[in-house]
């Protein structure tokens, strides 16, 4: 599972260098003999606005980050399949659920926003987890990139709060 996921994101690293080498316009046909290396995308929306992103840190151990994330994209469903920070060494979306009165989390591999929706990452709920961070303390603001399904990237900063917030205005 983590494995296909760390694949998937490889192959949206390589659909955005692919993207951006064609609108800078130079090198377009040696860029893109690379496509056959890039797995097959999901069309996406790419109308992604981030608002509000805030995180629990810890210094030891994993943080989580919670964003709203709106798709502005009337007929599109948008599909986000990786997430990833500059400020750690790994990151990882998840879902908090509960079974038998147990609560825990998993890695999920999609997270889909309908078209037109706003979709809440928040506590007790999908979320990024984030971990080894490089440096990072309570105050910061870190980059926070989400991966969607036809390789495009979306990117916002997230204030690190305590591990006692609650929400992003508290
Ligand atoms: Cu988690």
């Amino acid at each position: 599972m983590y494995k296909w996921q760390t694949l998937l994101v490889m192959g949206s690293v390589m659909v955005s260098g692919v993207v951006y080498a064609q609108t800078s316009g130079h090198h377009m046909h040696q860029h893109t003999q690379h496509n056959h290396h890039v797995i097959a995308a999901k069309e996406s929306s790419r109308h992604i606005e981030l608002q509000q992103c805030w995180g629990r840190f810890r210094v030891e151990g994993p943080s989580a980050v919670y964003v709203e994330m709106h798709n502005s994209d009337k007929q599109q469903s948008a599909y986000v399949v990786g997430v990833k920070s500059a400020a750690f060494a790994e990151a990882m979306l998840h879902e908090s659920y509960e079974k038998d009165g147990m609560k825990g989390m998993r890695h999920v591999d999609e997270v889909e926003i309908p078209a037109g929706q706003t979709l809440s990452l928040k506590p007790g709920a999908y979320h990024v987890m984030l971990f080894k961070s490089q440096s990072v303390k309570e105050g910061d603001k870190v980059p926070v990139t989400f991966v969607l399904s036809n390789g495009h990237e979306v990117t916002t900063e997230c204030l690190m709060k305590s591990m006692a917030s609650r929400s992003f205005n508290d």
